[in-house]
């Protein structure tokens, strides 16, 4: 069902407005932080034979071209990799579709199609991307606070400053302390982010590096809100050597086939590289303070919801 009379209402609605200036002020905030920072801007992927495999979300988004099989973007990580053979720093706005357990629908955290604000460096190490993350997050606080006065007034939100550098906690110090759904309650513990760091192999994704001094161990990091907000950006360093990938694959389970077009890249040499999505939504959630996300943006998709 489509509750047209409330789809209304809540589009004229003064909060969607607001959160939503908000929203394009953080976006023109980040692109000015990173052109200057020698990022370039590429376009977004929508449709592509490889995209994130994201094993958790059960439903493939896929389109036939032409005979062919696209998937709809689920990250842009592979094309990040691969875009780095152009230019040395890139970013990117990028839609993706993630078709989320309907359970999920009011966790206030998921929406099926959100933008991440995703982004690769050339030769880059973890601890570069985690320094460049923390300078990131603080400029667009700081922006917001000195640009979006009103709105936060509104919003009844104070944003402290945030100064990095950031506290950092290993996955295995997060569960001893928190157990095994540590992400929020790590989250609501904390009054500033706080940097998780070093997953287990098991519960990544293939392209995260893993240390070649911690066999098990991925050189990766997600960025945790403070207040209960949750994860708000994960990324990490990647395995960009061809046998790796390789075998990263295939401990997954996942057929070769499936990867056929990225590993011939792969096999003609990939840059090493690292890189994080920063979810654009969640970051608008934080900054105003609100507990849906779907007061983010226009046409939120809840997990479940039939929306426009
Ligand atoms: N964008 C993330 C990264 O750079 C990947 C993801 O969204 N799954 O690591």
């Amino acid at each position: 069902m489509f509750e047209l009379d409330q789809y209304l209402q809540d589009l004229k609605s003064e909060k969607i407005k607001l959160a939503v200036g908000v929203q394009a002020k953080i976006i023109q905030a980040a692109r000015d932080f990173l052109t200057k920072e020698g990022f370039t801007e590429i376009l977004p992927v929508i449709i592509s034979p490889i995209t994130d495999p994201l094993a958790d979300y059960r439903v493939r988004g896929e389109v036939e071209c032409y005979g062919f099989k696209y998937q709809i973007t689920k990250s842009m990580i592979f094309h990040k990799q691969i875009a780095l053979h152009t230019f040395p720093k890139i970013f990117c706005l990028s839609p993706n579709v993630r078709i989320e357990p309907a359970e999920r629908k009011n966790s206030g955290r998921h929406l099926i199609e959100f933008v991440q604000l995703d982004l690769e460096v050339r030769e880059a190490s973890r601890e570069e991307i985690i320094g460049l993350g923390e300078r990131l997050f603080s400029y667009l606080i700081a922006r917001v606070k000195d640009t979006c006065q009103e709105e936060l007034k509104f919003f009844g939100r104070q944003l402290p400053d945030f100064i990095p550098p950031f506290p950092r906690l290993s996955y295995q110090e997060a569960i001893t302390s928190y157990g095994e759904n540590f992400e929020l309650a790590l989250s609501r513990d904390v009054s500033q982010p706080v940097w998780l760091v070093d997953f287990p192999l098991e519960v990544r994704e293939f392209y995260d590096r893993e240390d070649a001094g911690r066999p098990g161990v991925l050189v990766d990091m997600d960025l945790i809100y403070p207040e209960g907000f949750g994860e708000a950006l994960s990324g990490g360093e990647r395995e960009y050597q061809y046998e790796r990938i390789k075998e990263r694959i295939q401990k997954k389970g996942i057929s070769l086939e499936a990867y056929d077009l990225y590993l011939k890249f792969a096999a003609r040499g990939l840059y090493p590289s690292a890189g994080f999505g920063f979810g654009i939504e969640r970051l608008t959630r934080f900054v105003c303070g609100l507990s849906d996300i779907a007061e983010t943006r226009l046409f939120a998709k809840k997990p479940g919801v039939y929306s426009l």
